[in-house]
């Protein structure tokens, strides 16, 4: 049977990171994956959440499974962080998923067994794993128009032009914040418009929020997603707790369905412990569990937030220093866009040749794309990929 199996294709940014261990250049930069690395290269458990799980380990108790839609503690404390109190609490339907991915997964499911038809809009680019799994359950993903190849800002006007296609029932997915791969975001008077639109189409926003606190603060980031939530008849929203609790691997996210309607919550929930059923039965328990721990207690949710604000604030100089470097290099503000792009990650507008040359030639690891991780770079090696890019021709 396996020989009726065809390569699948591979993932860009997990191909570069395969690359990236195998070169044996000691001053090599890795740009690639987006998990954050401390100016030591390091991604570090973050202090509350070791202290939760020392506390976890004199606590657990049992091993049994939880229930479906995993701790209704863990939805409770997340819908928390993430909403605010947008909504209603009985007007949210909420499941644990494995990570981000697993509640992206999970919401293009839900979507096409409620409306087989419906197309999802995503930005061009979006993520390419958004892409790869809408192929791969057969849902159309039609592009709209997003980054601006120029400003390496957000093209609005051509998106909103693009959005005038989409038809009722259809999903438009947005990035919550901190877009991935670009770093150029909407603002709030430019999402509003955008929610107006979807509202008059008879669209359902679907928001991917995967790295709250990573732009300009736990709050403002999750505006735009409050926004749509409050406003729009249903929502879906997948967010991750991969990033800014820093547990990657536990694979630890929630997938919310919002309506305004509360009495279709019960019909929602089911449907996503249904999912949850079909997939994997019980969602891991243990990121989840910290998360929780985290967010219910006060000094560990003081202490998360702090150092969650130290890593926002390390990206962000580290912005800044790289659009100033640029700008002496190149004597032209031509780069000035990378300290207004927000979150992990920034789209250089680089070519191909240059991405390729800097990794042949300087040992710096980026995506094809020209996206790099700021988080890769500390106040030494700023300098260092700057002036390559210049080298290479950017
Ligand atoms: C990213 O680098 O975009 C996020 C991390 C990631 C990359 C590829 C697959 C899963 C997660």
């Amino acid at each position: 049977m396996f020989e009726q199996l065809k390569e699948p294709s591979a993932d860009k940014i997990l191909m570069l990171m395969q690359l990236y261990r195998e070169d044996p250049r000691e001053q090599k930069i890795d740009l690639g994956v987006g998990v954050y690395k401390n100016p030591e290269g390091v991604t570090p458990i973050m202090r509350a959440i070791k202290a939760a799980e020392q506390k976890w380990w004199g606590e657990e108790t049992t091993k049994a499974y939880t229930g479906l839609a995993g701790d209704p503690a863990f939805s409770d404390a997340m819908i928390g962080l993430v909403l605010g109190d947008a909504v209603p609490r009985e007007n949210v339907a909420a499941v644990a998923t494995p990570g981000g991915t697993g509640a992206v997964r999970q919401a293009f499911e839900l979507v096409r067994m409620a409306t087989p038809k419906a197309r999802v809009h995503v930005s061009n680019p979006t993520w390419p794993n958004h892409l790869s799994i809408l192929k791969h359950l057969g849902i159309e993903a039609v592009p709209y128009r997003y980054f601006d190849e120029t400003t390496c800002g957000v093209d609005f006007a051509g998106m909103m032009e693009d959005l005038e296609k989409v038809e009722e029932g259809d999903v438009v997915l947005l990035h919550g914040c901190c877009h991935n791969p670009t770093g150029a975001n909407l603002n709030l008077t430019e999402f509003k418009a955008v929610i107006e639109l979807m509202i008059a189409k008879g669209a359902l926003p679907m928001i991917d929020i995967a790295y709250q606190g990573f732009g300009d603060g736990l709050d403002v980031d999750a505006l735009a997603t409050r926004e749509v939530a409050s406003a729009c008849p249903e929502t879906l929203i997948a967010a991750s707790c991969s990033k800014n609790f820093g547990i990657y691997r536990e694979r630890t996210g929630l997938l919310m369905a919002i309506s305004q309607d509360s009495s279709k919550q019960k019909v929602a929930q089911g449907n996503l412990a249904y999912l949850n059923r079909q997939n994997y039965s019980f969602p891991p328990d243990h990121g989840a569990r910290l998360v929780t721990l985290v967010l219910n207690d006060d000094k560990l949710r003081a202490d998360w937030q702090s150092e969650l604000e130290d890593v926002r604030l390390n990206m962000l100089s580290l912005r800044e220093q790289l659009a100033s470097e640029m700008q002496r290099l190149t004597k032209s503000d031509r780069y000035g866009f990378i300290a207004q792009h927000r979150g992990m990650f920034s789209r250089l507008g680089l070519s191909t040749e240059i991405v390729e040359a800097l990794r042949k030639d300087h040992g710096i690891y980026m995506v094809g794309d020209s996206r790099i991780n700021i988080a890769g770079l500390n106040k030494e090696t700023v300098p260092v990929l700057a002036k390559a890019i210049v080298e290479a021709g950017g």
